[in-house]
């Protein structure tokens, strides 16, 4: 307990430390909505479900740990949709009535403020719904929406390819047979890109962006922030100068709203690529840092700290900093990490350490914190599958009949059994978060990769000076003795523990197998 209260005054202090805007310093949960919990037992999640377990996010008081503590939800699209997935908008201003009503979403921003928590939602506006009336209006040229899309009365020269292969040449132009004109729709026929060389749409969406803005949202998640703007087939309908064009207005636009807006983007790409979007300061807040996800699952399953060090050398030639970058291990489009991680609760433990002490804004995926399984199987459903929150009836998370099963295992890996175990994934989650938050050198922007001799041990130092903090993590099953000279005979604080010991002259730090250490120098 004592140290619990030790943690939490420190994270009282560190407050006044951390930089202005918001989500430099914050853990982010990504929800699903319709598998997180279902309040009404038709089945799906909603909007009232996650108001019930806000407390479970973050019950607003610093002082109980019985709360993961979470700063800030994304959510999966929440709006009017034909799909379970809802990436293709029907209507921008109503949440989709499976999920609830506006007041639903009015109390829902509410309670989650008044707890400190703030939510930003997945913003769909490189393509609509083939069901969007503007899409309907502009078949049939109704105007204004005539050229709302993005029309041509014969497939123009191309290449023009999908954006992860396949699909076969030329399918990302679809035939409309109200029209009779091809229009152009990288993911699939029922989702028409806009055209965004019409004013009119920037317009559309601006007035979008300025209502969830004035109605408390603190920013949005941007989905495909790649591919807004084609300016000819191949290399150009992608990463567009245009697209970082209008990225860069939008931001200043939801920014004149509100300058505590943030904007996420995702843009599934090498770093290379990534931090162009970072445009001088001027560009999104942050971007998604895929290379990094994939780069600490190889390093835990691979017992091998190479790939993640070579991603922070990579880094440093490129024009973004450290803190544009936003770790995640996995979201809503790939393999669960516990399915990466080969079911291994050690494995999953250790990638939950390198991932919330990194630099950047960590992003959390539902159910990550308890090691949820995914059924092997290419379906994206079974990457979305809901919660488990109990061992009773459909895992705790409805009392109807659930839209899709459960997590497999839910009993016992749930988030009630966990609770009560001090050894488990949910407990060492929620300590890595109050960690992180009591230290904000690891929420900063340095890192230094430290040689430890042994590749399966990855050792890094976080901030400067004299609260410098070491983490060394250990991704083989044998005890590791590592020499860090800079640490000899000095008094060695451990964080996660709140213990300390003096090392003598000669000492090495031990890590045991499939295990971790996170210090600093106290004296
Ligand atoms: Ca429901
Ligand atoms: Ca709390
Ligand atoms: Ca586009």
């Amino acid at each position: 307990m004592k140290r619990l209260i030790l943690v939490v005054m420190f994270a009282l202090l560190a407050n006044s430390l951390f930089p202005k805007e918001w989500w430099k310093n914050a853990v982010f949960y990504e929800i699903f909505i319709r598998s997180f919990y279902d309040s009404d037992e038709d089945g799906k999640g909603d909007v009232k479900g996650m108001i019930e377990k806000l407390d479970y996010l973050n019950d607003g008081n610093p002082k109980t740990m019985s709360d993961l503590g979470i700063d800030a939800v994304w959510l999966m699209p929440a709006f009017e949709s034909p799909s379970y997935h809802g990436y293709d908008t029907v209507d921008y201003y109503k949440i989709d009535k499976e999920y609830g009503t506006e007041a639903d979403f009015d109390l829902f921003i509410k309670e989650a403020h008044k707890r400190g928590i703030k939510i930003i939602l997945d913003l769909v506006i490189n393509h609509t719904s083939a069901n969007n009336p503007w899409f309907v209006k502009s078949a049939m040229k109704e105007d204004p929406y005539t050229d709302y899309y993005v029309w041509s009365q014969t497939i123009p020269e191309g290449p023009w390819g999908k954006p992860w292969g396949g699909g076969g040449a030329n399918t990302v132009w679809s035939f409309s047979n109200v029209r009779k004109e091809y229009y152009y729709s990288i993911f699939w026929s029922g989702m028409p890109d806009l055209n965004y060389k019409n004013k009119a749409v920037t317009q559309e969406i601006y007035k979008i962006a300025e209502y969830w803005i004035k109605k408390g949202i603190d920013g949005f998640r941007l989905d495909a922030a790649r591919y807004l703007i084609e300016e000819g087939g191949g290399p150009g309908q992608s990463d567009s100068p245009a697209t970082l064009k209008w990225w860069r207005d939008f931001n200043a636009f939801c920014k004149k709203i509100n300058p505590n807006t943030m904007l996420v983007g995702e843009t599934w790409e090498a770093n290379t690529i990534v931090s162009k979007y970072y445009d001088g300061g001027k560009g999104l807040d942050l971007c998604f840092d895929f290379a990094l996800s994939s780069g600490i699952l190889a390093f835990v399953n691979g017992k091998n700290s190479v790939k993640v060090t070579e991603i922070f050398a990579q880094k440093k030639t490129l024009p973004a900093p450290n803190g544009f970058y936003a770790p995640f291990l996995s979201n809503h489009d790939q393999f669960r990490a516990m399915n990466m991680l080969g079911n291994d609760f050690n494995k999953a433990k250790l990638a939950a350490v390198v991932l919330l002490t990194m630099p950047g804004t960590p992003f959390l995926y539902y159910g990550e914190e308890v090691g949820l399984f995914q059924n092997s199987g290419k379906q994206d459903e079974l990457k979305r599958t809901p919660m488990p929150w109990t061992s009773g009836a459909n895992a705790g998370f409805t009392s109807g009949n659930p839209w899709a099963p459960p997590a497999p295992y839910a009993d016992p890996y749930n988030v009630s059994a966990q609770q009560k175990d001090p050894d488990s994934l949910w407990n060492l989650y929620r300590m890595l978060l109050a960690v992180r938050k009591a230290y904000p050198e690891l929420a900063g922007e340095d890192v230094e990769f430290i040689d430890t001799g042994d590749k399966a041990v990855l050792g890094y130092t976080r901030g400067k000076g004299k609260n410098k903090v070491f983490v060394f993590v250990n991704a083989s099953d044998t005890d590791k003795n590592i020499s860090i000279p800079e640490l000899n005979g000095k008094l060695i604080g451990f964080l996660m523990t709140g213990g300390q010991e003096q090392y003598a002259k000669d000492a090495k730090v031990y890590v045991k197998g499939y295990s971790f250490q996170i210090m600093k120098i106290k004296k």
